[in-house]
């Protein structure tokens, strides 16, 4: 084969690029710092390109790239890159998503330290030519209580230092199997609220998702302990900053570290700055001299592999599936996707399995893509967008102990096929399960209750009691907000029971329109869900 070349345009390791110039399978160039009317006439030539985060991978520049393969970027976040362009053309985006783990677990855990000791503020004070013992006294970790919410690579690299110094590390994380926290040695707490009243320290490891936005709100920080300190090293927008600095600044909260902001940089006169008990650094979770290098290595190797062998690593877009594959089963991927999604938000929290059963038509076909696609849709819930993949689901499940299985069942009694999907523990399990009407798409089954929904846009589901009146005081709640209702089915496992009520709205019903939802007589919970 002729030799595979690869553009490094952005810095990335001596190291990574050394491996390159040594492979006789490829040939490097390091052109540094190009703007996109230079890169548009040489980009052609190459197979592969690597980037770091400065150098933009634009829908032109794929355009024009008519024998690239791959883009890798050194790092984790791929803002830089148009995935959805690089995906139309076929060209694999790839990252480096454990590069960084044990460098962002130190900084938190430097940052935790820096809480507890006001590192920060006793220097300036000395270099200011003070000699404040008193003002900086500090509390000791050992013995005290950590919540670890978030227990992927960091938050488990996070418990091991914690451990390590006499803390108490209770961790939670939905989606965590409780065999693999015991692995961990860590206690896992039932429900976040456990964890959030046993702290003295709480630490964020998660991704940033609908669900995971402003976790540390007003309503939390209610939940805490006096004098709890946080540390945020994860994600901006985890944290509503305009809460927690009002809990700062009223002493409810002891002091906060931050890696991470709701914006990057932080706007001049951010309030935090004139706070005393924060510590502050500027997104610097994977800057050490070793994450560089080792995401350096990792994408020169994940590049080169792709390009020589057409191994797949840490791809972050869809391989494509061939046409007639997809013709086939297009639409049962897309529909197990949807009712993957669908149950990680209904799912019981550490749930160690994911079932997939097959009946009826869809068992004709080979379903080991589509069963890929439930856990991907599912997982994409647990990770945030764009992280998950067919290739890398795999992996993932097993990070957080899920086991994955799939079965072809009997015929359906009341449906030509249908899809199962089941997710739960030894102790509770939940199943949503849907079938087509025709070429439609039909959610047909969420807990065990016969509905019927279309697996797409804003979804609303209503826990209810049994009683006349629902469905009018529920729909002229949505129209009071200007919520238009597209359909809506409702369905009780006995007279006056328990009721499931499931609508398709035309548009997101925010967190008000919830709320009032569950104000109303009758109604337990009301959950949106976007699929
Ligand atoms: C949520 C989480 C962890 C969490 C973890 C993951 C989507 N998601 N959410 C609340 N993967 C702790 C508390």
């Amino acid at each position: 084969m002729e030799k595979r070349k690869i553009l490094v345009a952005d810095p990335i390791s001596e190291k990574g690029i050394e491996d390159l110039q040594k492979d006789p399978a490829v040939e490097v160039d390091v052109k540094l710092g190009l703007k996109e009317d230079e890169i548009l006439p040489i980009v052609a030539d190459y197979h592969g390109i690597i980037v770091r985060s400065q150098t933009k991978i634009t829908p032109k520049i794929l355009e024009a790239a008519t024998n690239l393969k791959a883009v890798g970027r050194a790092g984790v976040g791929v803002d830089n890159i148009d995935v959805p362009a690089a995906t139309k053309h076929g060209v694999i985006v790839m990252n480096t998503p454990t590069g960084n783990t044990i460098s962002t677990a130190e900084h938190a855990f430097s940052l935790l330290m820096a809480l507890a000791r006001n590192i920060p503020q006793a220097h300036a004070s000395v270099i200011a030519g003070k000699w404040e013992r008193k003002k900086f006294e500090g509390v000791e970790l050992y013995n005290k209580t950590l919540a670890i919410l978030g227990m992927g690579r960091i938050g488990s690299e996070f418990a091991r230092r914690a451990m390590a110094f006499g803390m108490r590390v209770v961790a939670y994380d939905p989606y965590l199997a409780a065999d693999k926290a015991r692995l961990l040695r860590v206690e896992l707490a039932e429900d976040i609220n456990e964890a959030l009243a046993a702290a003295d320290f709480i630490t964020l490891h998660m991704p940033l998702t609908p669900e995971t936005k402003h976790l540390i709100n007003a309503k939390n920080i209610t939940r805490l302990k006096p004098g709890v300190r946080i540390v945020n090293c994860a994600r901006g927008g985890l944290v509503d900053e305009e809460a927690l600095g009002a809990a700062l600044a009223d002493g409810k909260v002891a002091g906060a570290a931050l890696d991470v902001y709701e914006h990057e940089p932080p706007p001049d006169g951010f309030a935090y700055f004139k706070l005393p008990n924060v510590v502050l650094t500027p997104h610097l979770g994977a800057s050490t001299q070793e994450a560089q290098e080792s995401v350096g290595i990792e994408i020169a190797r994940a590049v080169r592999d792709h390009l020589v062998d057409g191994t797949v690593l840490n791809a972050i877009n869809m391989p494509n599936i061939d046409e007639s594959t997809v013709a086939e089963i297009g639409p049962y991927l897309n529909f197990a996707e949807g009712l993957g999604k669908l149950l990680a938000h209904i799912v019981p929290p550490q749930a160690d399995f994911l079932r997939i059963n097959y009946s009826g038509k869809v068992c004709d076909l080979d379903t080991t893509l589509v069963t890929r696609s439930a856990l991907k849709g599912y997982l994409e819930v647990v990770a945030g967008a764009g992280v998950v993949n067919h290739i890398n689901a795999p992996g993932f499940a097993e990070t957080l102990g899920l086991r994955v299985t799939e079965s072809h069942l009997a015929n359906p009694a009341d449906f030509t096929e249908l899809i199962e999907v089941i997710a739960g523990n030894a102790e509770a399990e939940v199943s949503v399960a849907g079938t087509f009407f025709g070429s439609q798409p039909r959610i047909v089954k969420i807990k065990d209750r016969f509905v019927e929904a279309t697996p797409e846009g804003n979804l609303l589901l209503l826990e209810n009691t049994d009683v006349p009146g629902i469905v009018g005081s529920v729909g002229s709640l949505l129209g009071d907000h200007k919520v238009n209702i597209a359909s809506m089915s409702l369905s009780r496992n006995q007279v006056g029971g328990r009721a499931l009520t499931v609508l398709n709205l035309d548009s997101a019903p925010d967190d008000k329109v919830l709320e009032d939802l569950e104000a109303l007589e009758g109604i337990h919970e009301a959950r949106a869900i976007s699929l």
